[in-house]
């Protein structure tokens, strides 16, 4: 198995009453990540939860954070397990996503080897209610318990240009309960693996693990969309709903950019706040995200931070433009 080392935070000793909730970062999702803990912990409070933390690096400052969030949460554990950076280099990749994608698939491996069922979460969720309901769901029997996706689960034409049969529910893979017994009997990753291997897919690892349930005819489990419900599908804002346990920041759009507007940024902003992540800025990635920045800046009267950003737009907009003709 490619874990390199692993770190464990809080409590050291195993718990079996403990809810196991994986996640799979790179380091610059790591404060995202942290968000969605502290939003899952102060929502459970008498829940006592595992968090296994796949990963291939994190800054000292992150590692005391996830430490400091142990200190305030006597009876959470946090395992960090460190991949080798040239991990899934070979895998093909497209647009925004990072390989970070495919650790999910290496996570169930891994824990397959001690434990039976593994709660896996996107970084970009926040939980809102106890989920107590989620937790204690039985997997036995089926392969995986999700949601139907709604944003791909309509597309005819995604379906058939990638395989699936026409009458399959697709699922998204946000949030997925996985039977780790099935998934080691019927050895999953090597079949994702096999699949993703072959040709490029609009969304790699989601698109794979549904091929390996459709061509199998796996039984999964479809839950309510209360426990990953859509922030945007095709760009336009689902409304909220009162019953919603986990919101999922699908989309282009996150809440923790500064030039969201949606009413959920406030929720959003509120976990951060209370969390060890709460001076967290996010660093805008390119020249159309320095302009936004700006704009953000002009909104809330800061004129002088409005024209650093505006400035740093234009010049990183000529280099930019220029190193992607070269
Ligand atoms: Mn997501």
């Amino acid at each position: 198995m490619k874990i390199e080392r692993q770190k464990i935070f809080g409590r050291k000793a195993h718990e079996p009453s403990a809810a196991n909730i994986v996640f799979g970062v790179d380091a610059p999702f790591v404060p995202i990540m942290g968000v969605c803990m502290t939003s899952i912990l102060k929502n459970n409070p008498a829940q006592k939860f595992t968090f296994h933390v796949f990963l291939d690096a994190i800054t000292p400052p992150d590692e005391m954070k996830i430490a400091e969030l142990c200190k305030q949460s006597p009876d959470l554990q946090i395992i960090l397990y460190f991949l080798p950076p040239d991990i899934y280099n070979e895998l093909y990749l497209e647009g925004d996503y990072t390989k970070a994608i495919f650790y999910r698939i290496l996570a169930a491996d891994y824990l397959a080897q001690s434990l039976d069922k593994i709660l896996y979460m996107d970084s970009d969720m926040i939980c809102l209610k106890p989920m107590d309901e989620l937790i204690n769901l039985s997997v036995k029997e089926i392969f995986v318990a999700a949601i139907a996706d709604p944003g791909v689960v309509n597309r005819q034409i995604h379906k058939k240009n990638f395989g699936f049969s026409k009458e399959y529910l697709y699922f998204n893979s946000g949030l997925m309960y996985l039977n780790l017994d099935w998934w080691r009997e019927e050895k999953v990753s090597a079949q994702m693996l096999n699949i993703m291997s072959i040709r490029e897919y609009p969304f790699p690892d989601q698109d794979a693990i549904n091929l390996v349930a459709d061509l199998n005819d796996y039984p999964v489990k479809y839950l309510p969309d209360k426990f990953n419900h859509f922030f945007r599908v095709d760009g336009v804002e689902q409304p909220m709903r009162d019953d919603v346990v986990i919101q999922h920041f699908t989309g282009q759009l996150k809440p923790w950019f500064p030039w969201c507007e949606s009413p959920l940024k406030k929720i959003y902003d509120s976990y951060k706040e209370i969390s060890p992540w709460h001076d967290f800025i996010y660093q805008p990635r390119n020249y159309q995200e320095h302009r936004l920045m700006g704009r953000a800046c002009r909104r809330e009267g800061k004129w002088l931070e409005a024209l650093k950003w505006y400035w740093s737009y234009l010049k990183r907009r000529r280099v930019e433009k220029k190193s992607k003709r070269g």
